[in-house]
């Protein structure tokens, strides 16, 4: 990114955050890199399974334009040229495999939070910002992400929580985020949606809430341009955001 081009984005997203009344984050790959251990954890359990399905960083790259789990399962095997195609049951057992050894991964301890998220989450509590989340995966992955980051307590400091599971359409739907706003009892226009990748990016639009987004390594070269601001990662807002002494609930 040119200097010049990266100063107005900073500029520009220190400001739509002061603005929001609340902010409304993505997960997977927002507020930590986890996509890489999804990917890990779905071939565990496809060696699990006794499938010799492999998903390498390329393939992988491309299947997560499909949103959710197993979704992506059963897309992919869609596109297999031959075989008998796994029942909805035999999606579910894999997804049940794939989201225990998620878990087992995640508290290695080896996904911290991406750069300037604790410290964004810091200062727009010290503000009186509300927080919320609306995200594609499941709650149990966000508990084991989120406790293992921010303490046990984490959910507190959030008003709202959509994942998945709780809407009829996932990401690019605007279903999460129409959620949130429902919860929030607050407008679109009042909000921030902060975000990692191009469906994320159209679903929050669709529900008409300004995006700003933090590029992770998956969705990189993703079209962003109907985003206000586009950041490298959130530690660019650290010379614009309030430091406190104060954590957000956790530890
Ligand atoms: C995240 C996803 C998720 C994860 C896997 O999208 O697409 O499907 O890859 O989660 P976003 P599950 O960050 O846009 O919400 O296996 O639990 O579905
Ligand atoms: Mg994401």
């Amino acid at each position: 990114m040119q200097a010049g081009t990266a100063t107005i984005a900073r500029s520009g997203a220190a400001e739509l955050i002061r603005r929001a009344a609340a902010l409304i984050f993505d997960v997977d790959g927002t507020l930590a890199e986890t996509e890489e251990l999804h990917r890990q954890a779905f071939n565990h359990a496809f060696a699990r399974h006794g499938l010799d399905w492999h998903w390498g960083r390329e393939v992988y790259k491309e299947l997560l334009r499909v949103t959710g789990g197993k979704e992506r399962i059963r897309a992919y095997q869609e596109r297999l040229p031959i075989g008998r195609p796994l029942s909805d049951a035999d999606i579910a057992a894999l997804h049940r495999i794939k989201t225990a050894h998620y878990a087992d991964l995640i508290e290695t301890g080896c996904c911290p939070l991406r750069p300037g998220v604790m410290d964004l989450l810091i200062a727009a509590k010290t503000r009186g910002q509300r927080l919320a989340i609306a995200t594609t995966t499941s709650h149990g992955n966000i508990e084991a992400l989120l406790s293992r980051a921010l303490g046990s307590r984490w959910a507190a400091d959030f008003d709202a929580i959509v994942a998945g599971d709780d809407v009829r359409h996932k990401k690019p739907a605007p279903d999460v985020y129409l959620d949130v706003l429902v919860r929030l009892k607050l407008d679109a226009s009042d909000c921030l949606a902060i975000e990692d990748s191009a469906n994320g990016l159209v679903a929050a639009s669709r529900a008409n809430i300004p995006v700003l987004i933090t590029r992770s390594m998956f969705f990189r070269d993703d079209d962003f341009t109907e985003a206000r601001v586009v950041l490298d990662d959130l530690s660019e807002l650290g010379a614009s955001t309030p430091k406190s002494e104060k954590q957000p609930h956790a530890q």
